[in-house]
């Protein structure tokens, strides 16, 4: 039983993470490292603590990561995919360093994934789901250059996906599934269209997500998972509807998920801990106004002081 955050502990973790690259989590997680990045440095910067990680070299190092086309890969050599292209411009973002970016290239890589029914593709293989739709709208809204895309008929197939039971899923019949609904929602609130989203039936799915225990689960009938406590929440969030959940329930699960004793958060409580979880969970945190973490942006999904950095200036 856990009664608060041990943020020292999950800097500690992350930090050693990112050393350990002989260990069995890191050779897995090779493909994926740039999204472990993201995830590892937004959960620094939500403790205050960005500045313990070398600027320098984890800037060059995503720079390798640049494909000809413009697009990022997951790691230096990697194929490039809209996945790892918006980590690799949230982690720029969080460190100040978008002016670095060759913004035209950026865009013009993610400009040439949009189909013509409006979706968006996630590479230059072809697969469609609204996680891309979100990636595209979030990244070019950062980079300031959403017009480079057809928008309406990017929300046309966004709610095409919408579901009766008011969810969204990953393309048009698809079942509902928190995780699109985060991404649904994300691009609708992103490009000003929350009015196709029928608040009270979409709440009302979301706060059923809550289950015994204080957790969250991604769908009917599966076992809470603390990553729920991001996409479900943060919907709910950008509808205005979260005050339908138990939120001291919520703190309780995730604080449960710690590893008080070497860091870092797990799924469910006594499972073992990783960096997705160990994010998410500090994210969520954070949309519950946990003291001594930073708030942080629902739609973007970045610190709300480094959102208003970029989308207060010109
Ligand atoms: C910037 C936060 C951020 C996201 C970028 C990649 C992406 C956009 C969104 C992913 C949304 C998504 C589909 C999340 C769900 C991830 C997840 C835990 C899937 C597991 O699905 P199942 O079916 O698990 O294995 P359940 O919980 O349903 O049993």
């Amino acid at each position: 039983m856990a009664d608060k955050l041990v943020a020292d502990k999950h800097v500690r973790y992350i930090l050693m993470a990112e050393k350990k690259k002989d260990s069995f989590e890191s050779v897995v997680m090779d493909h994926l490292r740039m999204n472990g990045a993201y995830w590892g440095l937004t959960t620094l910067d939500l403790l205050e603590k960005l500045g313990s990680v070398s600027e320098d070299e984890v800037v060059s190092w995503v720079m390798t990561c640049q494909h000809e086309s413009g697009g990022f890969a997951g790691n230096t050599g990697h194929d490039p995919h809209i996945l790892y292209t918006l980590s690799a411009v949230q982690f720029l973002a969080l460190f100040d360093k978008l002016n670095i970016l060759d913004v035209g290239k950026v865009s013009s890589y993610i400009t040439k994934l949009q189909n013509a029914d409006g979706s968006f593709s996630g590479d230059m293989w072809g697969e469609v789901d609204t996680r891309f739709s979100y990636i595209a709208i979030c990244c070019l809204s950062i980079l300031k250059c959403i017009d480079k895309i057809n928008v309406d008929k990017a929300v046309d197939y966004i709610v095409r996906c919408k579901n009766l039971d008011g969810g969204f899923g990953c393309t048009p019949g698809a079942e509902s599934h928190a995780g699109q609904i985060f991404c649904c929602v994300g691009a609708l609130a992103i490009t000003g269209n929350l009015h196709h989203v029928d608040k009270d039936l979409l709440g009302w799915w979301l706060c059923e997500r809550q289950v015994k225990s204080g957790g969250l689960n991604g769908r009917p009938q599966k076992l809470p998972d603390v990553c729920y406590s991001w996409w479900v929440l943060s919907s709910l969030i950008m509808i205005d509807r979260v005050h339908w959940i138990e939120k001291s329930k919520l703190v309780k699960f995730i604080l449960d998920c710690q590893d008080m004793e070497n860091g870092g958060i797990s799924d469910r409580p006594d499972d073992a801990v990783d960096i997705f979880h160990t994010y998410f969970g500090v994210a969520g945190l954070s949309l519950l106004e946990y003291p001594g973490v930073k708030p942080i942006d629902p739609a973007y999904a970045l610190p709300v002081d480094v959102i208003n950095r970029i989308l207060l200036t010109k």
